[in-house]
């Protein structure tokens, strides 16, 4: 039989690269995606398959983690072995300003999609695995090396929602013996990283400043250091977790950690350019409550899940240039095309 997963937040970083790990690997994979008035799925348009196929292995349903009526549906019709619940609002500096609804898509999301899977496995008798995307950020002023072990001090209201999501997830494990396991990653990256986190945001702009389609870039904080991994390898992890004998709480994480500064150091250079040209500091960017330092120590799931992180830190951020380079070669193209066809004069 053909495992059937169901992930929320596939339109996301994790979800795209997750949707792929799981149809190489066989599975039907059915994903929840938010209504948008402009297209939100750019990310699995290459894995897209026309509904009116027959035996598709990717299924996309309209639904939102606000909403448990559409989340039971979309339950089950799918009759999924294991759910991936990433979707989040995820972004830190944006929990700040939407608080409530943060809370309500992180921690009531999280709670509403755990009762659904609580009356689907007594009605049905199955057994749905369930994994609850957790974040370092629920580490926050903890001192680092931060492990399973270290005790959740949250700087954000992001970071409470996804604490309180991680004991709802206990909780029910304990309560109705369901197999749940959180996960607690550190930062991932990669080329599809959403373009506002910090990464992300330095590396589209090395590519932009390079094709001279812009000349500053805005930044917060550059002290802050983070353990970054790649993401392509963090979902590998996701999969094993589920795969495991017994549920339970991992961290992901490299066990390097490099500050925002370095991170620029590295993109910057690779591009052949200097960053202290370009960097200006907008204190908008800065954070009410910072998180200063967050490193991982995975040694837990290495042992459990023999896993390890394949890409060095050079690594992703080459990875992420070259990929930004292109990018904004393609746009400079646009661009000039704009300016020739747009000129009165031809
Ligand atoms: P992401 O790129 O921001 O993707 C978030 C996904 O959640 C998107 O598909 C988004 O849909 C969806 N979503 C947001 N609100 C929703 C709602 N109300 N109902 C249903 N779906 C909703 O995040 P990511 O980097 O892939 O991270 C995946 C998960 O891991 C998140 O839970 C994040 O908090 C957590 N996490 C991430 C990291 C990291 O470094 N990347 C580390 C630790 C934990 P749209 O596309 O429509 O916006
Ligand atoms: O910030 C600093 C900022 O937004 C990293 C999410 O995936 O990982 C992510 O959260 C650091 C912070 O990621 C800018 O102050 C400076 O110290 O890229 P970020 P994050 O807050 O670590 C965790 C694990 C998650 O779970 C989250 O979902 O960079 N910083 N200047 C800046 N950050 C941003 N975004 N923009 C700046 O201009």
């Amino acid at each position: 039989m053909r495992k059937s997963a169901l992930i929320t937040g596939i339109t996301g970083q994790d979800g795209s690269y997750l949707s792929e790990l799981l149809l190489s690997k066989g599975y039907t994979v059915h994903g929840i995606v938010r209504r948008s008035s402009s297209f939100n799925t750019a990310r699995i348009n290459h894995i897209y398959e026309d509904p009116h196929e027959a035996g598709r292995r990717l299924v996309l349903h309209y639904a939102d983690l606000s909403d448990s009526t559409g989340l039971r549906r979309v339950v089950e019709a799918a009759q999924p072995d294991e759910i991936f619940n990433l979707g989040a609002q995820s972004h830190v500096k944006v929990s700040f300003e939407n608080p409530e609804y943060t809370a309500d898509a992180d921690a009531m999301g999280t709670l509403r999609l755990l009762d659904c899977v609580r009356d689907h496995c007594q009605h049905t008798k199955r057994e749905v695995r369930f994994y609850q995307a957790g974040s370092s950020e629920m580490f926050g002023a903890a001192n680092p090396p931060q492990s399973e072990s270290t005790a959740f001090y949250p700087r954000s209201p992001y970071a409470v929602s996804k604490v309180a999501a991680h004991w709802y997830g206990i909780n029910y494990r304990e309560a109705y013996g369901l197999f749940i396991t959180n996960r607690i990653l550190f930062n991932h990256e990669s080329p599809r990283r959403g373009e506002t986190f910090v990464t992300r945001k330095i590396t589209r702009a090395v590519g932009r400043i390079k094709e001279g389609l812009q000349d500053k870039l805005y930044l917060g904080n550059l002290d802050a250091r983070r353990d970054w991994g790649f993401a392509g390898d963090y979902v590998e992890a996701m999969w094993k977790m589920l795969q495991h004998s017994e549920p339970g709480d991992f961290v992901v994480a490299t066990g390097e950690a490099y500050s925002v500064r370095e991170f620029l150091e590295e993109a910057f250079s690779h591009a052949g350019l200097n960053w202290e040209r370009h960097v200006e500091i907008d204190p908008s960017y800065f954070r009410p409550t910072e998180v200063d330092y967050l490193l991982g120590d995975s040694s837990k799931a290495r042992k459990a899940l023999d896993w390890e992180p394949r890409t060095s830190f050079k690594t992703l951020v080459r990875m992420m240039v070259d990929n930004d380079l292109r990018l904004a070669s393609d746009e400079r193209l646009v661009h000039d095309k704009k300016y020739v066809t747009s000129d009165p004069r031809r």
